[in-house]
């Protein structure tokens, strides 16, 4: 049975594929792995039945046979060690591809999300316009340490693994914010996993949905 996966019913970022069912769709694509879709609205979320499989009353979650999981970066985790594709075999690249998972989410994404959801919810507050050199100077702290690991490679640990795909899914969240566009490294990382097959077929998911929604 295909596992199933929630998502947005009416997804805030009109289709940018910049909420988190992104990360696990693409996840499942670059495995071959099909999934099914339950779309949910703002108010199910917070539902008990919702909340019982996602305690935070939050998407994305997974279910598989008896499994649920919530967290986009432990569903794309027990994709990556279900199928073969995301994770390498080598005991050592492996740990590392983790650690770069890691890096995303938990060293990479909080600036971003912070600089973002500041822009999103309280551009309008007096204290905005103070707070916001600082947030920026968080995020260009990350982004010029990434730039300069990664050099001039194509990912930044060998081969594409799922430290590549969740680390381009936070970058994707600056989105029109012009940050990331003195970091050309960084662009053409973001553009060369956004011209992956699978990341297009999960891309082309989440817009159909929210194409739908609005027809
Ligand atoms: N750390 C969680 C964050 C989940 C999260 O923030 N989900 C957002 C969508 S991207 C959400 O459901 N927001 C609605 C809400 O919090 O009410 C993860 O990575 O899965």
């Amino acid at each position: 049975m295909n596992p199933t996966i929630t998502a947005f019913e009416q997804s805030p970022d009109r289709g940018r594929g910049l909420a988190r069912d992104m990360r696990v769709r693409w996840a499942l694509e670059e495995v071959g792995q099909p999934y099914e879709v339950r779309l949910v609205s703002f108010d199910a979320m917070k539902d008990t039945d919702h909340r019982e499989l996602h305690p935070f009353g939050q998407i994305p979650t997974y279910e598989e046979g008896d499994l649920a999981l919530f967290e986009s970066g432990a569903i794309v985790f027990h994709i990556a060690e279900q199928h073969i594709g995301l994770l390498p075999n080598d005991a050592h690249a492996r740990a590392r591809a983790i650690a770069w998972m890691f890096a995303a989410l938990n060293t990479v994404e909080p600036p971003i999300v912070e600089f973002s959801m500041a822009w999103l919810l309280e551009r309008e507050k007096p204290w905005y316009e103070a707070r916001r050199p600082m947030l920026e100077a968080r995020v260009h702290a990350r982004l010029s340490e990434l730039a300069e690991r990664l050099g001039s490679a194509d990912w930044l640990d060998g081969e594409f693994s799922a430290g590549d795909l969740l680390m381009v899914t936070v970058l994707r969240r600056l989105g029109a914010s012009g940050l990331l566009s003195g970091y050309p490294a960084l662009g053409a990382y973001v553009a060369r996993a956004e011209a992956r097959p699978a990341y297009q077929r999960a891309f082309a998911a989440q817009l159909a949905v929210f194409a739908a929604q609005s027809a």
